[in-house]
């Protein structure tokens, strides 16, 4: 066979372009792809709901793959690790109810299991703004990340979709983003972001699935944004609750979709 380059360069130009125009208009775009994000992701799209996934890094996972302090073990507790079963990942248990993963067994098992499901990932891809239309989040506003790191002058492009999740982490990068541009009440007890606060392992993973739910019409957190988002302590290396939040946003999103 022989290999030609301008083959290969069409080949990926066309699957590229058609992946991201059937992803235009979607029922959950979800962003990033942090633990608590591609949890989410394939809990829908098991239930056949079209869920795109918007990732800035190369690298989906967010930080599950450093473990703690870059030792690349995770920590689940008893009621997380049917989870990490479905995922097919191994665990191991510590001692009565803390079980072990390998984080990067951990990260490609759920990136695997969501994409298989049917979820679509586009890394490389920021969040910048938000759409909204009468009183609801309405879809993304999405540059390359390369665009922002670069600081160039590039207009951007927009997705549309019925619901959007915010699993950007510690940063809660949509929530903030509608609090700076718009001014809108959120539903939190201040009607802004309330802020993380220091670590409490316990409390915080009971607060955060608690959390992970709608702040704005059309918006859930999910994960480590939630706590951001309505106020609640950081838990460190334990990771049980990401996948819990993302699942249980799944859930309340699979409840409004039908
Ligand atoms: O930070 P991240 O892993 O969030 P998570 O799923 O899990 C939190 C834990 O990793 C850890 C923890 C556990 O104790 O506290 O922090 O809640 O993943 C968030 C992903 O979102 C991406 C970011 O690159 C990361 O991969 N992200 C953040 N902002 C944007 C974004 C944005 N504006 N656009 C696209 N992706």
């Amino acid at each position: 066979m022989s290999i030609d380059e301008i083959k290969i360069s069409r080949a990926i130009v066309d699957s590229y372009f058609k992946k991201l125009m059937s992803n235009l208009e979607v029922d959950v775009a979800i962003v990033g792809a942090g633990p608590s994000g591609l949890t989410c992701a394939y809990y829908l799209a098991k239930r056949n709901i079209k869920v795109a996934v918007f990732e800035r890094k190369l690298s989906v996972g967010g930080g599950m793959w450093g473990g703690g302090i870059m030792f690349n073990e995770i920590v689940v507790q008893t009621k997380a690790k049917e989870i990490l079963d479905e995922f097919g990942v191994r665990t191991r248990r510590f001692e009565g109810e803390y079980f072990l993963a390998d984080s990067v067994e951990s990260v490609c098992a759920l990136a695997d299991k969501a994409i298989k499901a049917g979820a679509k990932i586009f890394n490389l891809l920021s969040v910048e703004d938000v759409m909204i239309r009468t009183g609801r989040v309405t879809g993304l506003v999405l540059n390359w990340s390369a665009v922002e790191i670069a600081k160039l002058h590039v207009d951007p492009i927009t997705i549309r979709s019925k619901f959007v999740v915010d699993a950007t982490g510690h940063a809660a990068e949509v929530a903030r983003v509608l609090e700076k541009k718009t001014n809108v009440k959120l539903k939190t007890k201040t009607g802004k972001t309330v802020g993380e606060t220091s670590m409490w392992a316990e409390m915080a993973e009971d607060t955060i699935v608690k959390n992970s739910k709608e702040f704005y019409p059309g918006v859930y957190s999910s994960g480590m944004a939630s706590n951001a988002v309505f106020g609640g302590p950081r838990m460190g290396p334990i990771f049980g609750g990401m996948l819990l939040a993302g699942r249980k946003v799944a859930s309340d999103l699979i409840k409004r979709l039908k």
